[in-house]
């Protein structure tokens, strides 16, 4: 495959740099443009704007100056905070690290506070939060709060709403948490490089009220892609010779994915998040399982679907619920194949074990 890939990505570079200069060739594009400032512009994964030579971005490999090994293991952990006047202060710094997502395989990533995925912000709805964001690394960037209910000029979107945060800048985003649900918060700037490379986190907000049947087992899933080349780094992309061949769920890909140990008799509930550039149909074995939020929000009881797949786009959020009543390792696994492999190499990818013990 690496064969395959290498010639395919100069193959690539080639045709696009080939492509001739044209301000209409991308009628797909969601941002606005004016005349010929394309400042705004980012580079859609398959849009023919690659004269634009901003635009090469999406085919270097992912580098920073002296990158070290990340301290941390595990991603998605929750991050701590102090108070201030009623205000719950959160600080992330965005930096480069090697992180391993299987043993011997690792990826230069862009992170917060050095883990893929960065660390949890777990909140209470309506609190007040402040979240002051370092950048260290070698481009600009910014947050985007995925789908929590933000004032506009804290939605992280560089050049519309706020200025992009320069290398060695600080900004401080600051807004009330609502409403409750699973949502997530990611970078704005070059997002089809810089989420893919791992600036991104789960943000969860409980409601006010405590849950009447609070399951178990609470586990975040945020599943995404890596792309490896001869110890390069790319950013993963839907788009000939930038397709992954790494597949992760919280930074990891099987077998070295959390095992998620529950008793029998346990509600589970895993809160699926996509943040690669690809869809997965999660499959789990053993249980049907209900899809009980959509993107963060409630579904009412009487349209709670019973399921033993569900497909997560990129953007989306499932939580879905179970009772593990029978005891064994059970797979949770992405139906397109090909994605359970590391590296055409199977068992691998997105694939993690419910252990559902006595
Ligand atoms: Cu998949």
């Amino acid at each position: 495959m690496r064969r395959i890939l290498v010639p395919a990505l100069i193959n690539l570079a080639l045709i696009l740099s080939a492509c001739a200069p044209s301000t209409d060739a991308n009628p797909g594009n969601e941002m606005p443009m004016s005349g010929n400032d394309q400042s705004m512009m980012t580079a859609t994964p398959g849009s023919m704007t690659m004269d634009n030579p901003e635009a090469a971005h999406m085919m270097e490999p992912i580098t920073a100056p002296n990158v070290q090994p990340a301290t941390g293991t595990e991603g998605g952990q929750p991050l701590e905070f102090r108070e201030e006047n009623g205000v719950k202060v959160f600080e992330l710094t965005t930096k480069a690290v090697q992180w391993e997502i299987l043993d011997g395989v690792t990826v230069t990533a862009y992170t917060y506070n050095g883990t893929v995925p960065g660390p949890m912000i777990r909140v209470t709805e309506g609190d007040q939060v402040r979240i002051i964001v370092k950048n260290e690394l070698p481009d600009p960037t910014t947050i985007h709060w995925h789908g929590v209910e933000v004032p506009n000029a804290m939605d992280g979107v560089p050049d519309m709403t706020q200025a992009p945060i320069q290398p060695g800048e600080t900004f401080t985003y600051e807004f009330t948490a609502k409403p409750a649900g699973t949502f997530m918060y990611h970078s704005h700037f070059e997002g089809d490089v810089q989420v893919s490379a791992g600036l991104y986190a789960p943000f969860i907000i409980d409601p006010k009220e405590p849950e009447a049947n609070p399951p178990a087992v609470d586990k975040v899933l945020m599943i995404s892609e890596s792309l490896l080349i001869n110890g390069q780094t790319y950013a993963p992309m839907p788009m000939s010779g930038m397709e992954p061949n790494y597949f992760t769920i919280n930074g990891k890909a099987f077998p070295a994915t959390e095992t998620i140990t529950v008793k029998k008799g346990d509600l589970v509930r895993l809160r699926f998040i996509g943040i690669g550039q690809f869809i997965h149909p999660m499959h789990l074995h053993g249980v049907p399982f209900k899809i009980v939020a959509t993107d963060g929000h409630p579904v009412p009881e009487a349209a709670q679907l019973t399921k033993d797949t569900v497909s997560v786009a990129p953007g989306e959020r499932y939580d879905i619920e179970f009772v593990a009543t029978e005891t064994g390792q059970w797979m949770l696994h992405c139906h397109i194949l090909h994605h359970t492999t590391n590296d055409n190499v199977e068992p691998g990818g997105l694939m993690l074990v419910i252990n559902v013990v006595e």
